[in-house]
């Protein structure tokens, strides 16, 4: 079962331990992403070294490929695998919702064709917790419909309203306690739907409450909104999870709210683009201008990549092709967030997350929107 300890706050930030079946981690934290079972270009063991105990895995892929009945049948998620720590899954509610076509929504659940071979299948809120908990993931996510931006006030109402009917059938779906389901408050950009669905799902006996809907292309300045006013009306002694969020500046942002956790595909993704997180920003290791950098990525940086090799080292792998360079990025990023949320929640303890606040935004260049 799951076990949520808050240890010290700072104003509304908090940092705690979060133990699951599998281990534990200290929150706030970040979840690297592992769609498909595994975080791309870095082992598990670099995963563990730089600090993560929880990872991100999502039950429509997995569904999908390999099929959680074979995962079942090989022992679960964490043997198949192999990875010991925290595993929580996305219930799919975001992937098969931007299907478009290749979707269609009824009460009941949802029918989508596989993004694979086109194949037909359906998902409902009662085979989502199945899957999730036949696999044995630590946390599962309840089946939502992620309310798309823009959408008129009627319809994040219906979607909203809709989720919780599907969150009600979840709870009641459930047959064991040793995978703990998170609950999904929707509501779009609308303060007042946003209130009502935090309240409704609050109320249900979930293990932890997820903020889903954002970042899916509103003005920061929503996102920012509805974090500030939604984070502190969830249940203070569970777990509060921001979807799909993000950025260091929004994760930052978040957790001085009082959110707990985190996962974005950013630190990945921008590695295998040539984006890497320095504490001044972002540094595009393509550039000409580190052709003959000898310094590393960040100097302020003790990864395996900033530790072992210069920016010029870097960019000519990647201009070469090279799949180290994939995996050398990858590593310094996730060594990044890491630190990120290790610094964070130092902060929290010693009641200098104002502080600390200040200093990364008088440091770190955000993108501009
Ligand atoms: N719902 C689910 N997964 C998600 C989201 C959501 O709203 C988001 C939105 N940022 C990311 N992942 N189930
Ligand atoms: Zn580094």
């Amino acid at each position: 079962m799951l076990n949520f300890e808050i240890l010290a706050s700072d104003g509304k930030a908090r940092t705690g331990i979060l133990k699951g079946t599998h281990g534990q981690t200290e929150t706030p934290c970040f979840m690297p992403v592992a769609t498909a079972g595994a975080i791309k270009g870095v082992r598990w063991e670099e995963v563990k070294s730089s600090g993560y105990s929880m990872v991100l895995s999502n039950i429509y892929h997995l569904y999908l490929r390999p099929g959680t009945e074979l995962i079942e049948n090989v022992g679960g998620i964490h043997k198949f695998v192999g990875w010991d720590g925290l595993i929580l899954t996305d219930s799919g509610g975001f992937q098969v919702f931007s299907l478009g076509d290749l979707m269609k929504l009824t009460e009941e659940g949802v029918y989508f064709r596989s993004h694979i071979d086109g194949s037909k299948h359906f998902f409902s809120p009662e085979l989502v917790i199945e899957y999730e908990e036949k696999i044995g993931v630590d946390i599962g996510m309840v089946l939502d419909e992620c309310t798309p931006y823009p959408a008129t006030r009627e319809y994040a109402k219906h979607s909203l309203e809709r989720t919780y009917r599907w969150a009600k059938r979840s709870i009641e779906a459930r047959t064991s306690d040793k995978t703990a389901i998170f609950g999904i408050v929707q509501g779009g950009t609308f303060d007042d739907l946003r209130i009502l669905s935090a309240k409704l799902t609050s109320d249900l006996p979930f293990d932890g409450v997820a903020i889903g809907g954002l970042s899916v292309g509103e003005p920061k300045e929503d996102m920012y909104r509805i974090t500030s006013l939604i984070a502190p009306l969830l249940p203070y002694e569970k777990p509060r999870y921001l979807m799909g969020v993000g950025k260091p500046e929004d994760i930052i942002v978040a957790v001085e709210h009082g959110v707990d956790m985190f996962d974005c595909v950013m630190p990945t993704r921008n590695a295998r683009n040539g984006t890497l997180f320095t504490w001044n920003g972002k540094l595009n290791i393509k550039s000409a201008k580190y052709k003959s950098d000898e310094r590393p990525v960040d100097e302020n940086c003790d990864c395996y990549t900033c530790r072992n090799f210069s920016r010029a080292y870097l960019r000519h792998l990647f201009a070469s092709k090279e799949i180290n360079a994939l995996i050398l990025n990858s590593i310094h990023n996730l060594h990044f967030y890491a630190q990120l949320m290790e610094k964070t929640r130092e902060a929290i303890k010693n009641k200098q997350f104002k502080e600390f606040k200040k200093e990364f935004f008088s440091k770190y260049k955000t993108d501009e929107e």
